[in-house]
């Protein structure tokens, strides 16, 4: 098959982008619409300055099928089906047919229980988006991120971020729903990432957020309290006072586990090593250093502090927990070559 020779107007043909995590203050758990992504209710996150994700698209008229590889092995099965239904959108979007060759580099150690979906669909998107000749600017972006996983939605900003629910399905539904950046005063905030077990989940996200959705009596009181929440972290945002954040991210995380918990049957994902990590977290508190912990879909917690005191955060959580990591306030996706948007 011969291949056009692209002319000065014609779309990139490769691009390299860059995306990092994003930790949620407020949680998505559940989802009003699966096949869309639409979730139940806002959310809000901060983007972290580490463990990034560097994918390069580049498209391949002559190939039958999708390549992708991550960390240099070509993947298979679902998380190959994941990524050719999302370039399948982008194509659709963009008209073209072309198959993509797609690399992926996650830079989250192995075995440090970290989920990468989100900067993986956050650099995906931004990168294929891209390669196929789409200028998108951030809320498309995001909109088109969310449909690969919805915390990706967060990662196209950098700092923090709230992704809205929006209203509505279809169509309207679609285009109601993205993240923005939450502009704050200058927060010097800190993460430390204690990871108290690498494994594999027991359950994915996914399903255990479906599961809970279905099953869960206190998911609807939970989902009201969460809206509350979001406004409340919100103006502790813009008065710069992070305690007050701390605070109402950690009883927000807590509640989301206690959704999980009351699924059936239940979804666990905390351990007793989780648990001394939030007794280590209070006493933290205590002796008046600013600490407050979250927890995801794993046994993992994250601890929200000051960037001044977060080696002194980190040395205490040590005690408890042998792996450690210290993030700060990350940027948004970014391209390192293809066209600029
Ligand atoms: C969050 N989590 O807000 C929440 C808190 C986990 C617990 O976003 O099904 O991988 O791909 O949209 O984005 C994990 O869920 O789920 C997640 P899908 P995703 O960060």
């Amino acid at each position: 098959m011969r291949r056009e020779r692209p002319t000065p107007s014609a779309p990139e043909e490769a691009a390299t982008a860059v995306a990092c995590p994003n930790i949620a203050l407020i949680k998505y758990w559940g989802k009003r619409d699966e096949r869309l992504v639409l979730p139940t209710a806002d959310s809000l996150s901060l983007t972290l300055d580490v463990f990034s994700t560097t994918t390069t698209v580049g498209l391949s008229p002559a190939a039958p099928r999708d390549l992708v590889a991550l960390n240099g092995t070509e993947m298979a099965d679902e998380p190959y089906r994941r990524v050719t239904a999302f370039l399948e959108l982008v194509r659709r979007r963009a008209g073209r047919f072309e198959a993509a060759v797609v690399d992926t580099h996650n830079t989250v150690p192995t075995g440090a229980g970290l989920a990468s979906s989100a900067s993986g669909f956050a650099a995906l998107a931004l990168a294929a988006s891209t390669a196929y000749g789409l200028k998108l600017d951030n809320t498309e972006l995001s909109r088109l991120a969310r449909r690969g996983s919805g915390s990706a939605s967060r990662s196209v900003f950098g700092g923090f971020a709230v992704w809205r629910a929006g209203q509505g399905t279809g169509d309207e539904g679609d285009s109601s729903s993205y993240a923005e950046a939450v502009p704050t005063p200058d927060l010097d905030v800190a993460m430390v990432i204690a990871v108290v077990d690498g494994g594999p989940k027991p359950i994915s996200s996914r399903a255990a957020m479906r599961r809970t959705v279905g099953t869960s009596p206190l998911y609807r009181p939970w989902v009201e309290s969460s809206r509350a929440d979001l406004v409340d972290i919100r103006a502790a945002l813009e008065r710069g006072d992070l305690a007050a954040v701390g605070e109402i991210a950690e009883r927000n995380a807590l509640g989301m586990h206690a959704t999980m918990l009351t699924a059936r049957p239940a979804v666990r994902y905390m351990s007793p090593a989780t648990l001394s990590v939030l007794d280590r977290v209070g006493r933290l508190r205590r002796d008046g250093i600013l600490a407050y912990a979250t927890m995801d879909a794993g046994p993992n917690v994250k601890v929200l502090c000051t960037g001044s005191t977060a080696q002194q955060v980190e040395r205490a959580v040590r005690e408890v927990t042998p792996q450690t990591f210290v993030a700060y306030s990350g940027p948004g996706a970014f391209l390192l070559s293809g066209a600029a948007r």
